[in-house]
């Protein structure tokens, strides 16, 4: 019997809605649901083939328990629950509740309660140990926002700009940014008139619709941005008005950037002075931008600058929502904020707590994840002995043998999953839960998301839930994600306190809650009623909740800082250096990030036939490989200073000579055959956590990094 029934897709934030098509209580086909305008039905390759995740032959479907020896072995699930609460008593005992932390990694992002339970866990344990995937993505975005000041009344909606600047980040594929259907997106925009500006060492599928493409050498994003500025204050474009009232330290930013005159940063970026003009022209002459930074310029050593340097870009030219206009991030399923046209001034970068390693503090965007691993390998009072892990560091962090060691060397690690990922293969216990269809969702998570991040979530006030549309299977003994948190705690006799969206404490008696009383629970106090929300299976926008920005108050006092002391410093350090002469003949080439198409990250890449290659080749410009006398398919390796890799090569026409364009995530297990055509490589063996890292935020130095090239021996 074939069913057809309407939910929303998980495997990114992008959140598109579908139709699942069950034959025989079996999910076999996914289509885009055509009743939401704002997707047109659009899904990708990844969402269409979540009936082949679901049906994975090596799905997870019982615990597992290490052995002394390090094999796996079936536990009961309620049993691994138990001892692992009575593991995390005992070292909390001894060593006290700094020695348990929790890394949230992509594991989260399908499953909206589980990191507000996984939050208030860590509160019930009094454990401040959080990691996250957060300061190995960009954490330059909370951090600039911090120094630069905060514009309360939300950011220029793409509909609204007639500019549009997008700077190491590929929308088109990632979706993050115009998460909706972004090729559509784009392309009516830039057909009803609106100038897209793109910066990227490739012509991206992004890059495929812009005005200027200004094709930049890997690294040298701050270059390129104070060159814009500096043609931009130049030739008068300052929002003067706006700046009188809301700016602080034009005059300063105006001396910082004086340096990057057009021909300098043509020479040191590698483009074209005049494009370089034609994009500060479109941008002095638009009366709004929509300004977006991706992880190519996070990943590049000055992450906190480009991210700040797009924010003063933004403020001289006055890019700021105003009192009348639409607030771009309306609440639905959060708490309704009051927009207002003035600015927040800015904050410190740091909390005040810091790791005990490498002189590495907590910034706003937590503490450094790069600091993880040497956390738990140093010895002493605070040392970090047990990690539930909702991520895959074996693949996703640079320096993987790092990783494995720091993971092997925990008292405890936990990882809950579907798959048996690579850290999964070193945990004490991996504990199975269950599937994107088997439990209910809401978008809540995104829409919170989206006021650190806003590349994330809608410009309207858009909200979807689903139900669970799928039993477990029969032969299953499956938990719930945040089921884990709310048990382990029960159990160490330490009940959590959950709040609402609105920050309220929730009343509730002592009993284990449903997923769907939990999402109720954690949607109290919301823009817009759950319940209301619930009613529209399609997803829907909820024009009653769009907001309006409110005046400035009479008494706002706040200015935002154009000229941060932190920041200029390193512009100037960008203004002095000097590339190492020494990598020209050792390690002529950049390595750079891109996403894949057919994944995220890690994940699923080894189910049969999910993607196209089921690896991931080294992309290089047909020149670099004519110069190598290498072809398509060719076996070659790449060397860092820190390690070399084996990849499969592979001509990229779009790409700047030069550079290796390659995605991470992939590459064999700790002590599986290196076999790149089989499982493809692991870039994070040529990384390191500890060496060229952001002294700020702790982000590990993961483009941009000097490498050689050379056909690799064959067997
Ligand atoms: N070299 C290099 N390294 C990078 C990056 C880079 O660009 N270059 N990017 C960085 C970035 S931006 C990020 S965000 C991090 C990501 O780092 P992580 O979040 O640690 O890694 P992911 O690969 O996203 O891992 C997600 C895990 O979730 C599991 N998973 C999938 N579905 C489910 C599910 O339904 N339930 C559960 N419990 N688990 C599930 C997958 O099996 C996988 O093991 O990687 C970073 N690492
Ligand atoms: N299909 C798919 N979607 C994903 C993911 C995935 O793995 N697959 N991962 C998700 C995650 S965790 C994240 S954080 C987001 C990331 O989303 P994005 O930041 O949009 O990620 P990418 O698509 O890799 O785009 C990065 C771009 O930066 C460019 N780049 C590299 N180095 C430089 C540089 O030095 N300067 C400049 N200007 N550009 C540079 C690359 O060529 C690439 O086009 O995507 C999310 N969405
Ligand atoms: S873009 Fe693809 S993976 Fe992301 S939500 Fe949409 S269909 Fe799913
Ligand atoms: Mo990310």
């Amino acid at each position: 019997m074939t069913e057809t029934a309407a939910t929303f897709c998980r495997l990114c934030t992008a959140s598109c809605p579908t139709l699942v098509e069950f034959s025989d209580g079996k999910p076999v086909r996914v289509t885009g649901n055509r009743s939401s305008s704002l997707y047109g039905g659009y899904t990708c390759v990844k969402g269409r083939a979540l009936p082949k995740i679901h049906l994975n032959p090596d799905r997870l479907l019982f615990s597992l328990k290490r052995d002394d020896a390090g094999k796996h072995h079936r536990i009961d699930t309620d049993q691994a629950i138990a001892e692992i609460a009575d593991k995390l008593s005992s070292l909390i005992e001894e060593h006290g509740p700094r020695s348990v932390a929790v890394y949230y990694g992509n594991s989260v992002v399908p499953y909206p309660v589980l990191s507000f339970v996984a939050a208030m866990f860590m509160t019930a344990i009094k454990s401040p140990m959080s990691f996250s995937a957060a300061t190995l993505d960009q954490p330059g975005i909370p951090i600039s926002n911090a120094l630069h000041g905060k514009w309360l009344g939300g950011r220029t909606a793409a509909a609204d700009a007639d500019a549009a600047l997008i700077i190491g980040g590929n929308p088109v594929i990632s979706k993050q940014y115009l998460s909706q259907n972004p090729a559509r997106q784009l392309k009516d925009r830039v057909n009803a008139g609106m100038k897209l500006i793109v910066i990227d060492p490739r012509r991206t599928e992004t890059a495929r619709r812009a005005h200027v493409h200004l094709q930049v050498r890997p690294g040298e994003d701050a270059t390129v941005l104070a060159g814009i500025i500096n043609l931009l204050i130049a030739q008068d474009a300052v929002d003067q008005a706006f700046v009188a009232e809301n700016v602080d330290g034009l005059d300063q930013l105006a001396k910082a950037v004086e340096p990057f005159t057009p021909e300098y940063v043509a020479e040191r970026a590698g483009i074209s002075g005049d494009d370089l003009q034609e994009a500060a022209n479109v941008l002095g002459q638009a009366r709004r931008a929509y300004v977006a930074g991706g992880t190519g310029i996070s990943m590049t050593g000055h992450g906190n600058l480009c991210f700040y340097l797009l924010l003063c870009l933004q403020s001289i030219r006055g890019f700021w929502p105003r009192a009348g206009d639409t607030f771009t991030a309306s609440a639905v399923l959060t708490a309704q904020v009051e927009p207002k046209a003035q600015p927040q001034s800015p904050s410190s970068a740091f909390t005040g707590d810091a790791l005990r390693v490498r002189d590495l503090k907590q910034s706003i965007a937590g503490f450094p994840t790069s600091g993880l691993p040497d956390e738990i390998l140093t010895p002493g009072e605070g040392r970090v002995r047990a990690l539930i892990c909702l991520g895959n560091p074996l693949a996703a962090w640079p320096d993987s043998a790092l990783a494995h060691k720091a993971m092997s060397e925990l008292e405890l690690l936990v990882v809950p999953n579907v798959e048996y990922s690579e850290t999964a293969r070193v945990a004490h216990y991996v504990l199975a839960t269950k599937q994107i269809l088997e439990t209910p969702a809401t978008t809540q998570l995104v829409e919170v998301t989206k006021n650190v991040h806003h590349g994330y979530g809608w410009d309207v006030p858009y909200a979807h839930y689903t139900p669970a549309l799928l039993d477990p299977p029969e032969e299953s003994d499956l938990i719930e994600d945040w089921q884990i948190f709310y048990r382990v705690a029960q159990l160490m006799g330490r009940p959590m306190q959950f709040f609402g969206a609105d920050g309220s404490p929730c009343e509730r008696d002592g009993e284990e809650p449903t997923t769907d009383e939990l999402i109720d629970l954690l949607c109290q106090g919301s823009g817009v009623p759950m319940e209301e929300v619930r009613c529209h299976p399609d997803g829907k926008i909820f024009a009653e909740a769009q907001q309006s920005v409110a005046p400035r108050d009479p008494s706002c006092t706040g200015r935002l800082n154009v000229a941060d002391d932190l920041m200029m410093a390193e512009l100037s350090e960008v203004a002095a250096q000097q590339p190492p002469s020494d990598d020209k003949c050792t390690y002529p080439f950049q390595l750079i990030t891109r996403r894949n198409d057919g994944v995220v990250n890690s994940m699923f890449r080894r189910i049969p036939d999910m993607h196209k290659a089921g690896y991931n080749p080294a992309f290089m410009a047909p020149s670099d490989l004519e110069e190598l006398g290498l072809q398509s398919g060719s076996l070659i390796s790449i060397t860092s200073r820190h390690g070399k890799v084996t990849a499969i090569l592979e001509s990229d026409a779009t790409l700047r000579p030069g550079v290796v364009s390659i995605s991470h995530g992939f590459g064999p297990a700790m002590g599986e055959d290196d076999d790149p055509l089989a499982v493809g490589t692991n870039v994070n063996r040529l990384l390191r956590m500890d060496v060229g890292h952001d002294p700020i935020s702790g982000i590990p130095r993961m483009g941009a990094v000097a490498v050689a090239v050379e056909a690799a021996a064959t067997a």
